[in-house]
């Protein structure tokens, strides 16, 4: 694997999610493989899960690990090409990520979308350049239109968790006060399609995601109907994707409680966290026998540890 920024870079998901298994068997076993290697994680956002996660997962291959909350604490960075830079960037990506190539064996980097400049955020802008200008692999850690370490943790917690061969899952979109972006579900989404599962998406009218990402996917304007018989309910919150983010919807009836979970098969409920209680779902589903979101976060460190451990092996060829 030579970079990881998008769902597409999977060649072979089954391969991949035995692997992941295997790690999690034995976290350390390749404790040698990242040794003397370094990688950068770059922030232009917050994090809690990714930037731990990611860090034992580097740590757990011998690796050393420098972070860095770029935008806080680095010289504002300039895009575009052929500006006079007389203004608030001091630096441009065409000398950064090479700089940058040169201290790290791999550039991981988080930047969400602006979600106001939608041609700007499908380029994939921030996470483009530094694929084009570094010299070493790059990892998003979410972009502007994908989370793609977040859904492969999720891929192996539906492995872990379903109980027949085809389990139906169900991504549902659910309230928030921010306007958030689509990066987590696009990558679930194409997570979704690469899988043995029975995969269908609630929203609300209007709220509908780009359908280059969800083209044969089945989408269910009524979450009642949508919720029976699942196995899995994904909740999610997206800012809307026509009107782009913008906060169109905030109805307190897409919050999945008790309600809509007696709907399904005695469903597990999984979020990629940080959920806001009773806005996305309520507390007694959250402390309830039915959440996974717990060890849907401790995957994340064993989803990091097999793409870096794929980008090490690489190094080796
Ligand atoms: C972010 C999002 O929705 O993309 C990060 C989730 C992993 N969530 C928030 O900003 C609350
Ligand atoms: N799920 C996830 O990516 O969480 P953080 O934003 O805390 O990293």
């Amino acid at each position: 694997m030579k970079k990881y920024t998008s769902v597409d870079d999977i060649s072979n998901l089954n391969e991949l999610l035995q692997a992941a298994k295997e790690i999690k068997l034995n976290p350390l076993a390749n404790k040698q493989l990242g040794k003397d290697k370094t990688i950068g994680l770059i922030f232009f956002n917050s994090s809690l899960r990714t930037r731990l996660s990611t860090q034992k997962a580097a740590q757990n291959l011998g690796m050393r690990c420098m972070v860095m909350n770029l935008n806080t604490e680095g010289w504002t960075l300039e895009f575009e090409d052929g500006v006079i830079m007389n203004g608030s960037a001091s630096e441009h990506i065409k000398e950064a990520a090479p700089v940058i190539s040169q201290y790290c064996d791999i550039i991981a980097i988080r930047s969400f979308p602006t979600l106001k400049n939608k041609e700007k955020d499908e380029a994939e802008t921030v996470i483009s350049l530094f694929v084009k200008y570094a010299s070493v692999p790059v990892i998003s850690l979410e972009g502007a239109t994908e989370h793609p370490l977040q859904a492969l943790a999720d891929a192996l917690t539906i492995e872990e968790y379903k109980k027949s061969d085809r389990p139906k899952v169900v991504l549902s979109w659910a309230p928030h006060p921010k306007a958030l972006p689509q990066s987590v579900p696009n990558s679930f989404v194409k997570m979704m399609k690469k899988m043995d599962v029975d995969f269908i998406i609630t929203h609300p009218e209007g709220y509908e995601l780009n359908p280059k990402i969800t083209e044969g996917v089945k989408i269910e304007y009524n979450q009642e109907e949508a919720f029976k018989n699942a196995d899995f309910i994904y909740a999610k919150n997206w800012s809307n994707y026509i009107d782009y983010g913008k906060i169109t919807n905030q109805d307190s009836n897409w919050t999945v409680g008790k309600k809509q979970m007696n709907l399904t098969r005695n469903a597990k409920f999984m979020h990629c966290l940080p959920v806001r209680r009773n806005v996305i779902v309520t507390d007694e589903i959250l402390d309830g026998d039915s959440s996974i979101v717990i060890p849907e976060a401790n995957n994340r460190i064993y989803s990091a540890q097999v793409i870096i451990t794929k980008i090490l092996e690489e190094f080796k060829k």
